[in-house]
């Protein structure tokens, strides 16, 4: 086990929805520190770097067009083993999955279609890093880490 931060984003028609993000804020500060929070609505420029693994895919288009639609929420998680802890939380990136198994992650409860699931969460701590840097470029995570030797 070892102490991780991760890019959380919750998507804007989360953001929208007053009880499902109450109810997620509540289920963060259980399990995480929030290191950095901050509303934005994603440009077009963000996106495709936030997005850049995903430009050849058949849902590049949908999905941009979804995530630069309106306000969305970006967080910076911090907790031992926060990347594969809160990916948990979240949930399987194809809501349908959620019906049987899974129906009380956030994907579960609030992800509507495979394009509008509520929520994203970085896969690996490096993607976490790059992810990060799109949504807050001042962060230094060697820096954080140096201020913060009891988590
Ligand atoms: O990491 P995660 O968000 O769980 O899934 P990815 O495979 O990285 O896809 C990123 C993003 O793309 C997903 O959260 C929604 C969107 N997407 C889509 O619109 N349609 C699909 N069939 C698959 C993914
Ligand atoms: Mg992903």
């Amino acid at each position: 086990n070892k102490l991780q931060i991760t890019l959380a984003v919750i998507k804007p028609h989360v953001v929208k929805n007053l009880f499902a993000l109450e109810s997620i804020q509540k289920r963060i500060e259980c399990e995480f520190e929030v290191v950095g929070i901050r509303e934005v609505v994603i440009s077009r420029e963000m996106a495709e770097r936030f997005y850049a693994e995903h430009r050849s895919k058949f849902f590049y288009n949908r999905l941009l067009s979804f995530i630069t639609s309106g306000p969305s929420v970006a967080l910076i998680l911090a907790a031992e083993n926060a990347v594969s802890k809160w990916r948990q939380i979240m949930g399987p990136t194809k809501v349908y999955k959620t019906i049987y198994s899974e129906p009380d992650t956030i994907r579960g409860q609030f992800g509507l279609s495979d394009t509008r699931n509520a929520c994203h969460g970085s896969d690996a701590m490096e993607s976490a890093l790059n992810e990060i840097n799109v949504f807050f470029p001042d962060f230094d995570f060697e820096e954080w880490r140096k201020n913060h030797p009891t988590l």
